[in-house]
């Protein structure tokens, strides 16, 4: 590979609160909407929750000592609203705060840079009971707790997310009902999506003013959808699974606003937009978080819903997604040459494989190495072809709790043993590590 990547790229690793931290009950933390949704019966795969997870609240310092093993010189984690302000607004919880504070000096010392993500779906359960993201008040909400976990950690982190995926929460959340707080109510859903950009829109400045200097920006998922055929049929079913999955979102965070026919296609009610909003959620950025997995490939059905098909003789992950890194290639030429992104990041990236040790204990995820190999490859490609790609955090650095999956997609660069919180460096991320040492600049 003719090596694109600049000296000062960001070579990081991803993971959220609520899917490794565990310690649910400690120092403070309330109940968030994934404690709730969590503990009923039906709505995780394995009975499971985050209660535990990793056990990362108490085996951070382990786990970042991982990370400093590969050489990683970046590392995302999400902040707990839950820990901060466990009522979700008024006082806040100075021991939360500091459990952050120490692990972002344990990364600056170790000379890894911390990439906060504000929120990553763990929405304090008080803030649900009064209506969630539905509610215009939990934006306020958000700003609050924005500028007390930038306060306290501004000086130090200078890369910030706001939200993580505000497709995944409105649309697998409460839409889907399949994710937290488990609605399957479309105007919600509209109406969640608007108010998470809005949040975001307002976040920002309140960010640079506690975080002189940092870069700001939003994640979003993208799942680009290609036609199963060249037919006209299938070409527009394509783009109208691509409108709704990928061009919701997309669209007013670059000034565009919705589209029209974005919201037809699911609900009856648009969500209520005040004066400015849209203004707002277009707020000028320093880059846009790009969450890449996979595509979908989409045919037409008459007088039906699009159809998803699977392509005969593809690798798929064991979540279901076809490994086609071909796609995030056309994905960041698109957002570069058609949306003017001006620098971006991969925040996530990665695959679920079914991993075991072997006799000895190794675990030789040979499809995970060959999935980042060929994903990195598409990274380098795409750069070559001018697009301002700064960094890719690789999803994830932990087995990890998987949503509605519980713990049965392993995800991770690092195997997790749960019953005994033994971690096993897999030998896709001792890969990992060598591409980095290898594409980071020559110490002189
Ligand atoms: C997401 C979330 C992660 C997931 C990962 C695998 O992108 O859905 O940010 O928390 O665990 O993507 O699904």
């Amino acid at each position: 590979m003719n090596k694109q990547f600049s000296d000062n790229f960001k070579w990081g690793v991803a993971t959220s609160a609520y899917q490794i931290e565990g310690a649910i009950h400690e120092d403070g933390r309330s109940e968030s909407i994934w404690d709730r949704f969590a503990s009923i019966p039906g709505n995780i795969k394995d009975g499971s929750s985050g209660a535990v997870a990793c056990d990362h609240y108490h085996r951070w310092e382990q786990d970042l000592d991982l990370v400093a093993s590969l050489d990683l010189n970046a590392y995302r984690f999400s902040i707990a609203w839950p820990r901060i302000i466990p009522t979700g607004r008024g006082a806040v919880n100075e021991k939360g705060l500091d459990f952050y504070d120490r692990l972002v000096d344990s990364l600056l010392q170790r000379g890894i840079e911390p990439c906060a993500t504000l929120y990553h779906w763990d929405l304090p359960q008080a803030l649900q009971d009064d209506g969630g993201w539905a509610n215009r008040a939990t934006v306020e909400a958000f700003v609050a707790y924005t500028d007390a976990v930038t306060r306290r950690l501004g000086d130090r982190v200078k890369f910030w997310i706001t939200i993580n995926e505000p497709w995944v929460v409105a649309v697998i959340g409460n839409l889907w009902g399949q994710h937290a707080p488990g609605l399957h109510d479309p105007s919600v859903a509209a109406q969640v999506g608007h108010h998470l950009l809005v949040a975001h829109g307002q976040a920002v400045p309140v960010i640079r003013a506690n975080s002189p200097g940092a870069e700001v920006g939003i994640t979003l998922n993208f799942t680009p959808a290609y036609p199963a055929s060249d037919q006209l049929t299938d070409r527009l079913a394509a783009a109208q699974v691509d409108l709704f999955t990928n061009q919701w979102f997309l669209d007013p965070v670059f000034g565009r606003g919705y589209s029209d026919g974005l919201w037809h296609s699911f609900t009856a009610n648009p969500p209520q937009i005040q004066p400015g909003d849209m203004e707002t959620i277009a707020v000028p950025t320093d880059f846009l978080g790009v969450n890449f997995y996979s595509r979908s490939v989409v045919r037409h059905v008459e007088d039906s819903q699009p159809q998803f098909v699977q392509i005969p003789g593809a690798t798929y992950t064991d979540t279901d997604w076809e490994v086609y890194p071909n796609a995030l290639y056309d994905l960041l030429l698109r957002l570069h040459r058609d949306y003017g992104a001006q620098k971006m990041y991969i925040t996530e990236n990665g695959a679920a494989f079914s991993d075991q040790p072997d006799a000895n204990g190794y675990i030789n995820d040979e499809q995970r190495r060959a999935y980042l190999e060929n994903h990195l490859a598409a990274c380098n490609a795409a750069i070559a072809q001018g697009v301002p790609l700064a960094g890719y955090y690789l999803w994830s650095l932990l087995d990890n709790f998987e949503w509605g999956e519980g713990y049965a997609k392993r995800f991770g660069i690092t195997y997790v043993d749960y019953a005994t919180q033994k971690r096993t460096l897999k030998e896709s991320g001792k890969w990992y590590g060598e591409f980095v040492r290898a594409n980071l600049p020559v110490k002189v």
